[in-house]
Order: C-alpha cells, then structure tokens, then sequence
C-alpha cells in the first residue's frame, strides 16, 4: 500500500471506527483510484476522493411493530443517501439481523460505481434494517414493512430517492412498502423498484442481478473465444440471485453443482438441471425452508456449517453475502483449476483473496461490475414507469444484454494491464471517473 493510500485509509478509519467492511470497500477503491488522482490534479484540488467517502445524508429511525403475540418489537432503520451526482439516490434495501451503519455504507459506497458504470443516470443509496424476516409471519412481515416506511417515505420519492431489494427484501417486501407508500402520499409512482408485474414492476427484474451475473461471465470467457458451455460451476446462496444465477448457467450449458443458504451447502455433482430449480425456487420463495431439504429429495451430499469452495469447478459465482470468500478459500478455488469468479453477491471476497485471483490472473468481475445487471433493470423499471408503458420480456433482456456488454467494454478500457484485463482496476476507473466528473461540475456542493 502507497503512503498516500495509507494516510488516506487512516483518515478514514478514524473518522468512521468501528466500520470493517465500510474500511475494507473503501480501501480496495482507492488503492487502485491513487495513482489516477495523482496524475490528474483535478480530482485531488477538489478533494474529490474525501468527498465521495462522506455520505451527503444518513438517515436513521426507529422502527416500532406489534408482533403475532400483541408485543411490541423495536428494530432499527437505515437510509444511506450516499451520492447523488448522476441521479437520485438508488440501491436496495437489506432486512438482515446482522445489518448496521457500516455494512450498508460498504454497500452505498459499492452501489455509487456501480450505478455509474450501467450507463444509466442513477446515483448511489443503500438502506435497511436489523429485522430478521426468517421465521415471521406473513402479517408481521407486513407490520413491519408498513411502519419502516412510515417513517422512509417522507426521504424518497422517484426523482429523488428510490430503494429496491436486497437480502430479505424480495416481491412480497416491497409490495407492503409500496402499499404503505401509496397509502401515506396517496400517489402511484414509481418510488421503489421491482415491484410486481401488476403494479408498475419491470419483467426481467426478478432474473436480472443473477442473468447480468452470467451475462458477464460469458462476456469475459467470449473475449478470449471461450464460454460458459460445459463449464462445472459453483454458485453460493439460494435467494434471488443464486436462483436466477443457475437458470442462467443452464441457458448457456454450463453445469452448477451447488448451492448454499446460511446453514450449509449442497454438492450435486449432476448438475442442477431446470427440474431441480423449479424445486429450489418454491422451496425457498414460498415455503421459505432450508437448502439441506434438496440433498434429501435428491440424494446429494449436504455439508453442514460448510461453504461450497472447496468444490473442483471451472468457474465460481458467489451469490450470497459479503466476505464469503476468505483468503483460504480463494487460494483453494485457484488450486483446484477455476479460472473464473464472477461476484453476484456485493464484496463477497476478502482483499487479499481478490489479490489471488489477480495474481493468478484469472478472469475476476467484481461485483460492482458483474452484478450491476439488478440495479440496470431497476433503472429501466423507472424508465417504464416514467413512460407509463412496458417493454416486452425480450426488450428489456436484451437491453440487460447490451447493458453487460457495455460495463464490460468500460472494464477492459480501463482495466486492461498488457494481457491480462484487471476488472477492479477498470470497474473502480470507470465507475469513478463519471461520478468525479460530474461532481466538478456542479461545485463544491
Ligand atoms: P436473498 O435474501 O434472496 O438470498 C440471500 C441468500 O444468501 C440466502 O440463501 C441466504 O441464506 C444467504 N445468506 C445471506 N446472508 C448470509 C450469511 N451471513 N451467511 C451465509 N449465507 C447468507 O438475497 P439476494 O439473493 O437478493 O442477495 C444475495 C447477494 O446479492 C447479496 O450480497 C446482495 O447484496 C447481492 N445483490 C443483490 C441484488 C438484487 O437485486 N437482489 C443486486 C445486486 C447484488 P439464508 O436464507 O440462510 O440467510
Ligand atoms: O446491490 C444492488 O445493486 C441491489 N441490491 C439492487 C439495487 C436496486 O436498486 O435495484
């Protein structure tokens, strides 16, 4: 690490403590920005760097609810207005036990490049809440959706501010959000993204984080004329991304082996095929049970406590939470020949592991980049909903497709290192360089 970066990062952990992952997104943003900043003085006359690390709001509120019983719970809420140089705030919402300040400003950091980099004008927020959505009540779901944003709504509005999912927050979260919006303002508009069909949703939405995954994937492999065909594939997760992630891998005739939850993860060495799936996605999105039932319905190992990295493959897709891939577990993914880690899931590797695979120089898309395909269709959900109109499920795929391309092409512009592409290098410049550009123009604001 260069002084400048370590002079930096120590500002930054001493103005915001007890904030690792917020540290760690950071870090791995500036190590690769410093040398560009040095060479263009601009940026650094601005304080531009000091200025996109300091949130421009933080929005935090208590969040009371009666459960089942008649007691009343108590949770904490979240919105992190991080940047809005290029367009509203936007990024998901997370309902997770383990959510607090710093891992949604790791997230709303992530999601102001990421949104840069999908061509579309999106700026960057991240919010949630410490609630745990497993094992309540349909009812207490909704009492809890319902009071969240009784107090969210009077921070959002559709050119302002507009959340989506994330962990915990799927189709049924955001339509008693939605509802309750609607409700308080007596207005329908497009203030959250991935809503139901029905309602002002987009078609693809659902698929999109999981597909723009695969899509990049596929656009790294076919830059050296490979693909994902016949390719053996380790996905994590079984939520939204996952799912959406092995139907993709299927599409393109690659083979996934296994998938995961918070328990454990499952090994079928036969690959899940579309059957399995279809089990996988009523299991989880509608009996909300747990993934060591599919190795009972199916006969395949389960590993208890266990994460699927140890398991030979072609290629990973880490689809399931932050830091899921731990120095130990990169090392042995390379050792075992996978030549490619596409990052479904926000930050899912350590540091050091992103260094082995950019030592190793295999094909690595961070999730910035290869997850942005969520968030893209989330912006052409508002497009849709400004027009009033809706695309067709192959106009909106096929521009996720051009959108992928797109963020890849930007990647390989600013990334490439002789051969090797560097795709943090490249999401980090890309993502930044417009957000800076745009934040020199509008002043010192
Ligand atoms: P879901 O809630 O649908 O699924 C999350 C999955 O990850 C579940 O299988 C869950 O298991 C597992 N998981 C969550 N937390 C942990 C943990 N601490 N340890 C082990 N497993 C865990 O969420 P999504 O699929 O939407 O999100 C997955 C990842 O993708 C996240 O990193 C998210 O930020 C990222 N992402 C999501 C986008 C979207 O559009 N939804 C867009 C871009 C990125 P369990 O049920 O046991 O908790
Ligand atoms: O991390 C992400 O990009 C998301 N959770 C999706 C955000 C969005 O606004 O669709």
């Amino acid at each position: 690490m260069s002084n400048k970066v370590q002079e930096f990062m120590e500002a930054v952990k001493a103005k915001n403590p007890a904030q690792p992952e917020f540290h760690q997104a950071v870090e791995e943003v500036v190590e690769t920005l410093m040398p560009f900043i040095e060479a263009n003085p601009k940026y650094a006359k601005a304080k531009i760097l000091e200025r996109i690390v300091e949130p421009e709001r933080l929005i935090i509120f208590r969040v009371p609810w009666l459960d089942d019983k008649g007691d009343v719970q108590v949770n904490r809420g979240f919105r992190i207005e991080m940047n809005s140089a290029i367009g509203p705030y936007k990024g998901g919402l997370r309902f997770h036990p383990s959510v607090n300040l710093g891992i949604l400003k790791f997230l709303a950091f992530e999601q102001v490049f990421k949104n840069s980099l999908t061509t579309l004008p999106m700026g960057g927020g991240k919010g949630g809440s410490d609630f745990d959505p497993k094992g309540k009540s349909d009812n207490e779901v909704m009492k809890f959706c319902q009071s969240f944003m009784n107090e969210l709504f009077r921070h959002i509005g559709p050119n302002t501010d507009v959340p989506a999912g994330d962990i915990g927050v799927g189709g049924r979260e955001i339509g008693f959000m939605f509802g309750q919006y609607k409700k308080i303002r007596n207005e329908f508009t497009g203030v959250l993204t991935g809503k139901g069909r029905e309602w002002g949703g987009s078609l693809i939405r659902p698929e999109a984080t999981g597909y723009g995954t695969i899509y990049f994937a596929e656009n790294m492999l076919n830059r050296v004329g490979d693909s994902l065909k016949g390719k053996a594939c380790v996905v994590s997760g079984s939520g939204n991304v996952a799912q959406f992630a092995v139907e993709k891998i299927n599409h393109l005739g690659g083979k996934a082996v296994t998938l995961s939850d918070s328990g454990g993860f499952i090994h079928d060495p036969n690959g899940i095929t579309p059957e399995k799936l279809a089990y996988v996605m009523e299991l989880k999105n509608v009996k909300r049970g747990r993934i060591k039932e599919y190795a009972e319905k199916y006969g395949v190992e389960y590993f208890e406590g266990k994460k699927p990295w140890g398991i030979k493959c072609d290629a990973a897709f880490p689809c399931a939470t932050q830091n899921e891939i731990s120095l130990e577990d990169a090392t042995k993914l390379v050792n075992n020949g996978c030549k490619l880690v596409s990052e479904g899931a926000n930050m899912p590797t350590v540091n050091d592991g992103v260094q082995v695979f950019l030592d190793k120089k295999i094909f690595y898309g961070p999730g910035k980049a290869a997850n942005a395909g969520g968030v893209s269709v989330s912006g052409l959900e508002m497009s849709q909903n400004s027009l009033r109109f809706n695309w067709t499920r192959e106009e909106v795929d096929e521009k996720l497709q051009g959108i992928m391309k797109a963020i890849h092409e930007q990647c390989v512009k600013y990334g490439t290192e002789g051969d090797y592409v560097n795709y943090v290098k490249g999401a980090n410049l890309a993502g930044f360089v417009k957000v800076a550009d745009a934040m020199l123009a509008h002043g010192i604001v």
